[in-house]
């Protein structure tokens, strides 16, 4: 079941929390920043073992003080126009962060809009590319949650998520 749900990531008990990181893996601002805080200090010190990931990849690591017992750190594209492959990338990140939540069997996750923020994408296209790269596994996991921390962002997902249901995508 694909949902939109209007509020911070941090407070989501579900399976997985997606984070919308940095290479680096070792938090920034943003929705990163406050998934680092909420889970405090143990999550770096996992993300450090972790050697970094490339735009488009995703890890995982443990939840500690989150609600969500696990967090798929993801690194999407920072928007350049949209010349650099920037909408495969994004479609990776919701792609590679959905197989790990199958492979490890779980069963609901909650994305938070992936590289709208600091790093510029188009919400709307962004949003396009997550509902229907998620629509593929819509199969494999029980709630696929789109977090929106904006009116901006909860419209536009709730627009989509209607053309979807209705059949019009
Ligand atoms: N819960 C849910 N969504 C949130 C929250 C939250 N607590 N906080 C922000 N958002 P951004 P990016 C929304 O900038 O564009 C970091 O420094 C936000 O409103 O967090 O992928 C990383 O380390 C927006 O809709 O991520 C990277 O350097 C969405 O999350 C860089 O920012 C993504 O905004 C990544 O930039």
């Amino acid at each position: 079941m694909l949902e939109v749900w209007h509020g911070d990531i941090t407070k989501l008990a579900v399976d997985a929390i997606v984070n919308a990181a940095n290479s680096s893996l070792l938090g920034g601002s943003g929705v990163d920043g406050a998934i680092h805080r909420a889970a405090g200090k143990e999550l770096v010190h996992e993300c450090r073992l972790l050697g970094g990931c490339k735009t488009g990849q995703a890890k995982i690591t443990k939840g500690y003080n989150l609600p969500a017992k696990w967090i798929i750190h993801t690194v999407g594209p920072v928007w350049n126009g949209g010349t650099n492959n920037e909408m495969v990338l994004l479609e990776s990140c919701y792609r590679n962060s959905l197989e790990i939540a199958v492979q490890k069997q779980l069963t609901s996750i909650a994305f938070p809009a992936i590289s709208t923020g600091i790093y510029r994408f188009p919400p709307e296209l962004a949003a396009e590319i997550a509902v229907q790269t998620v629509l593929e596994f819509s199969v494999n996991l029980e709630r696929i949650i789109f977090v929106t921390f904006d009116k901006t962002t909860e419209d536009i997902y709730g627009k989509k998520l209607e053309q979807v249901l209705v059949g019009k995508h």
